[in-house]
């Protein structure tokens, strides 16, 4: 299933502003199957160890903190060649830098406060999506587990 997932978050800011739902709608226009879907407080923790690999850089703190200020929608979602699509979709990482009708041009605030995330590779986008769901939490493959196997 390489290339067919890509891993999404909803962030608090665009939670507090009620754009849960117009995000919805573009990634489903869009194309893309929500193949799992959950809202959630990160502990401060947890949101250190999503974005680590962003660990020495000067907003590193700031970034964990926007993050833990409020509760987030994670998804993964679905669609052939989602990780490119959909960073195309979400737009540049500063709004301002945006094209027009890109999610983060229409609801992002700040670099910072920028609405969404988007997986950068299949590789993070997997371990992404296990980062933050339990085999039984996903839709978009046959479950493999059964009461005599691991
Ligand atoms: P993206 O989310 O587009 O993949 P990234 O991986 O470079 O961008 O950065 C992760 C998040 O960190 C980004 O969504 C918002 C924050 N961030 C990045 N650059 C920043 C900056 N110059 N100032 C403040 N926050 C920043
Ligand atoms: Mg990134």
């Amino acid at each position: 299933m390489a290339g067919t997932i890509t891993f999404t978050i909803i962030k608090p800011g665009a939670v507090k502003n009620e754009h849960i739902g117009p995000i919805l709608d573009k990634i489903s226009d869009a194309g893309f199957h929500i193949a799992a879907m959950k809202m959630v407080q990160l502990s401060r923790s947890e949101a250190r160890s999503f974005y680590c690999i962003h660990k020495d850089k000067p907003f590193f703190e700031d970034l964990v903190e926007f993050m833990v200020s409020g509760p987030i929608v994670a998804a993964i979602l679905q669609k052939e060649n989602a990780v490119d699509d959909f960073r195309k979709l979400i737009g540049n990482t500063d709004p301002t830098k945006a094209e027009p009708g890109t999610i983060r041009h229409m609801f992002a605030k700040s670099v910072q406060a920028n609405a969404v995330h988007g997986s950068d590779s299949d590789e993070n986008a997997q371990k992404e999506s296990e980062y933050f769901f339990a085999g039984y939490e996903k839709f978009f493959e046959v479950k493999k587990t059964s009461c005599s196997e691991k």
